[in-house]
């Protein structure tokens, strides 16, 4: 994997560049869509490639694992053959989720025993069968595995996570060396700082997994309930400390306007279920501010879902007909949606990278925050 930096902003810490694997190149800032258990919700990959245009896509090895199974996984010769897609897959390693789904878990040094949300099975992960999980899924990019502390977090337990989440790491890069990639493309691995929401915390993790010299970096344990503010500042003091020559990639966030204020604070990479999630709810999000499309308000309106969207769904279907869509509960509104939102997500990660090569990154990231606060 290789990443080049294309070009710095003199007013922030916003960059762009390029990560390069076997699958080809990702453009960054970028925004990965996510393809929880082998698809992106009500998505095609045939839209993905052509109309949202998106370089990577994520998948989550705790729902892999679960459903279809790994040995599937396998047999079909890796999640990129299963679900054709030829561009790059990162995989989160399963930390995240077994806290925030499974019914019952129980943490130990070892690893994490915990209860399936599907049937209440039984089962076990630990920083080695994770590793091995996502060397059978081929992802490109592979998590380490990690606890995500919850909001507020005591501050002792949250230093007692946090360096098991070291002592895991360790485990992880042992076992990632020890295995190879199955499928004939490069596997690459990184790490994740943790740290709840204090500083000193968030500094020794960052130099922690900064030293294990991997060829991207992720922040965790963030935008989990925090007030906003408390996650920026959070990411500012994370990304003074990690090497400025590698992705940053942060976990699982966010809004419209956390992608801009998190560029400008050095991000490269984000996922988060928001797009597609609120497009299955009916709220659209356009550069003017975000829309709940089942409102009586669009009943007439028979202007185009979003007159300066790059999706063809922005400019082919009016409010009027999502919003009968939605009302009549016809699937096609979900589809309609997700498209727009992820086109959305994807064509404002590019304008902040034009912006960011422009030199006026932050008057344009100021004027689109403001605007993209209202609710129309
Ligand atoms: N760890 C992992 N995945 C994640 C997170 C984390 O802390 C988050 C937190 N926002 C989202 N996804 N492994």
């Amino acid at each position: 994997m290789t990443f080049n930096i294309h070009s710095t902003d003199d007013n922030s810490k916003a960059r762009t560049g390029v990560i390069t694997t076997d699958h080809g190149e990702i453009k960054t800032p970028i925004f990965m869509p996510v393809g929880t258990i082998a698809t992106v919700k009500s998505v095609h990959q045939r839209e993905l490639l052509n109309d949202i245009k998106a370089d990577i896509i994520l998948g989550n090895t705790y729902h892999l694992y679960l459903r279809p199974e790994t040995d599937i996984l396998q047999k079909a010769g890796g999640l990129h053959q299963f679900m054709n897609w030829s561009k790059n897959i990162l995989t989160d390693s399963g930390g995240y989720q077994v806290y925030s789904l499974s019914e019952r878990r129980k943490i130990s040094e070892d690893g994490v025993k915990f209860k399936s949300h599907i049937d209440g099975s039984m089962h076990w992960f630990s920083p080695e069968n994770v590793m091995d999980t996502q060397r059978l899924i081929g992802a490109d990019i592979m998590m380490a595995f990690d606890e995500c502390t919850p909001y507020p977090c005591d501050y002792n337990y949250a230093k007692r996570s946090m360096h098991m989440t070291h002592r895991w790491l360790e485990r992880c890069i042992t076992r990632f060396n020890a295995t190879d990639d199955l499928y004939g493309h490069q596997q690459h691995l990184f790490p994740i700082v943790q740290g709840s929401t204090y500083k000193d915390l968030r500094k020794e993790s960052a130099q922690y997994i900064a030293d294990k010299d991997l060829p991207g970096n992720a922040i965790g344990g963030l935008s989990v309930g925090e007030p906003n503010d408390e996650m920026y500042e959070m990411t500012d003091v994370v990304t003074d400390v990690l090497p400025k020559d590698k992705p940053r990639y942060l976990m699982g966030v966010g809004t419209p306007i956390d992608l801009l204020e998190n560029i400008a604070l050095g991000i490269d990479m984000f996922d988060c279920v928001m797009p597609t999630r609120n497009a299955r709810n009916g709220m659209i999000f356009t550069s003017q501010g975000s829309i709940n499309i089942k409102n009586l308000k669009w009943k007439t309106d028979f202007s185009p879902l979003d007159s300066d969207g790059t999706t063809w769904v922005d400019h082919d279907y009016s409010r009027a007909y999502v919003r009968h869509l939605f009302t009549v509960n016809e699937l096609l509104a979900k589809q309609i949606c997700s498209i727009h939102n992820l086109g959305f997500y994807l064509k404002l990660v590019r304008q902040a990278a034009q912006h960011i090569q422009d030199g006026d990154f932050m008057s344009w990231k100021t004027m689109m925050v403001n605007q993209m606060q209202n609710r129309l």
